[in-house]
């Protein structure tokens, strides 16, 4: 059994937890940081002393500690060292000082108001190892004004912001990213205009480090230095508050903290947040990854124009917005639409209305659709195909699964009808009126969402003249269903009252041309119109 106690901060009485990197359970080894602690000036990570299994964990994020106090309790038999080192990281390494170091010397009287050029020096690190720069927020030219950060440095344990001590003129940077540095490195030289510092000697003594404190810049223990005018700080000055395990994360992910928004306690950047801000660049990189070059919507506070709720996306409708973007975006869609004359099919699926009764089936004109469509893609394989990945061949699928879009609370599903070519009217019927049931009560399994060849979207017990479904890629086509009327239709002679079900299928386009789709379609309609046509 080993405990993890709250290690020396220093002259500070209190910290708080602001990040628990293990749970219960978790296995550590012996130095892997278990909780982010954190005082007004800087934060640090506490790391195991021996390698085990956490066994309890005794604070919260958000709790206030004390030096000594109990964090986490390890155990199982596994390698410890000396709490004192590494476990307790010095106070100077990661400085929770409350008196910060001076900035920078006092001028002489003669150098008021002079323009003077001062070495901006690694302030004292104590006897942290291994300090490397890993960002230097400014370059040769840029102006900076008293307290911008310059640079930030890193040790194992903990990372330390570089403020500038006065405004003023970056003249020269001499350190980059991986360069190993320690106390007194020069990193930079600063010209400062009518400063305070001495014109001839540099000023030997850097701002005190800081962890991106957002508590109020340390205040120079000296002379003021003059402020620089508004234009001073570029985004790239811009404090990024984070702390070792996030900047080190940002580091191994290739990310810019200077972009992640901080949603930790006062704007602290968390590794959530970095790893939020991948995925949110994933997804934009993946939405431009075939050279659409989609500029992202840019984020409103719509509480400005009237009062707003949030409601969650279901994980359904997640997961369908998902397909849908992915397919919207790689298939080139083409919608054709016509209409097909059900005056026949709707007075012999009416005259089934009895039997379908006794049989406590309701027959709708979905299941003579799915078993028109399946006559049809046999007739035309290439609407029953998907490409291959390199969209060199047709993978003609000998088998007719046909998938269909069901509304439910959660969102969309598109459970599939399998082998429905072999399948009758009342075989089909039930089965839809199934599939819709497990689909709105959450039941369907893996298996009943899988292997589909062909979809088929219905609004007509809803409503509408067409639409353009969005095809269920890797499938290539769709057929969208719209609310069937009656309608006064030329035969030659007359207008005559005619049943017409409005039909629109889309297709991908680099699988199936117009002329393809237009004999499909017109197919289609010749056999939903005469159902005879099945049997030919
Ligand atoms: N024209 C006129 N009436 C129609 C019709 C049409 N094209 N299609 C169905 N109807 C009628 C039915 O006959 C039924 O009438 P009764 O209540 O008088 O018997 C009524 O409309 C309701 O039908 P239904 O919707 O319960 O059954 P269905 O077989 O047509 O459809 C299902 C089943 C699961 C596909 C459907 O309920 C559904 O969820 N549709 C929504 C699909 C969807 O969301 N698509 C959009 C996807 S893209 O965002």
């Amino acid at each position: 059994m080993t405990e993890i106690r709250v290690p020396d901060i220093g002259d500070v009485d209190e910290v708080e937890v602001i990040e628990l990197c293990v749970a219960v359970g978790d296995v550590v080894a012996v130095d892997d940081p278990v909780v982010v602690i954190e005082s007004d000036k800087a934060s640090m990570e506490v790391p195991a002393t021996a390698a085990g299994t956490v066994a309890s964990v005794s604070v919260a994020v958000g709790d206030t500690v004390r030096q000594g106090d109990l964090l986490i309790v390890l155990e199982g038999a596994g390698e410890s060292v000396e709490p004192s080192e590494p476990s307790a990281p010095p106070a100077k390494e990661t400085p929770p000082a409350t008196e910060p170091a001076p900035p920078v010397e006092k001028a002489s009287p003669a150098a008021q108001a002079q323009a003077a050029v001062i070495d901006v020096l690694v302030p004292d690190i104590g006897d942290a190892s291994d300090v490397v720069v890993i960002e230097v927020a400014v370059q040769a030219g840029d102006t900076v004004a008293e307290d911008d950060l310059l640079v930030v440095v890193e040790s194992d344990k903990a990372s330390m912001e570089i403020p500038s001590p006065h405004g003023g003129t970056v003249k020269e940077v001499l350190v980059s990213v991986d360069m190993p540095v320690q106390t007194g490195t020069l990193l930079l030289r600063l010209e400062t205009a009518g400063s305070d510092a001495a014109p001839t000697e540099p000023a030997k003594a850097a701002a005190p480090p800081r962890e991106a404190a957002p508590a109020a810049p340390a205040e120079p223990a000296q002379a003021e230095a003059p402020k620089q005018p508004s234009s001073a700080p570029a985004s790239s000055n811009k404090s990024v508050y984070a702390g070792p395990a996030v900047r080190r994360l940002a580091r191994e992910l290739g990310v810019d903290l200077s972009g992640v928004k901080g949603t930790g306690s006062r704007g602290r950047i968390t590794k959530d947040d970095v790893k939020a801000h991948v995925k949110s660049r994933m997804q934009t990189q993946g939405a431009t990854s075939g050279g659409s070059g989609i500029p992202p919507i840019p984020a409103q506070d719509y509480s400005r124009f009237g009062p707003v709720e949030v409601e969650p996306l279901t994980r359904i409708r997640r997961v369908g917005a998902e397909n849908l973007h992915r397919s919207w975006l790689n298939v080139p869609h083409v919608t054709q639409q016509d209409e097909a004359d059900v005056t026949d099919l709707e007075a012999f699926r009416k005259g089934l209305k009895a039997e379908a009764e006794r049989r406590g089936i309701k027959v709708t004109p979905l299941a003579f659709l799915v078993k028109a469509c399946c006559q049809l893609l046999k007739q035309h394989p290439r609407f029953n195909a998907s490409l291959d990945a390199g969209n060199e061949n047709f993978i003609l699928k000998r088998y007719y699964h046909i998938g269909l879009a069901v509304d439910t609370e959660q969102g969309l599903v598109v459970p599939v009808v399998r082998d429905a070519d072999q399948k009758g009217i009342w075989e089909l019927s039930e089965e839809i009126a199934e599939l819709a049931d497990k689909a709105r009560n959450g039941k369907l399994g893996m298996t009943d969402l899988q292997g589909g060849t062909f979809s088929i979207s219905s609004l007509g017990g809803i409503g509408g003249t067409g639409f353009t479904p969005i095809v269920n890629a890797p499938e290539v086509a769709i057929l969208g269903v719209s609310r069937m009327v009656t309608k006064p239709v030329w035969n030659g002679a007359e207008f005559a009252p005619r049943s017409m079900l409005p039909l629109s299928l889309s297709y991908d386009h680099r699988a199936i041309n117009g002329a393809e789709a237009g004999r499909f379609m017109t197919e289609l309609c010749q056999t939903i119109s005469d159902l005879r046509r099945a049997l030919l």
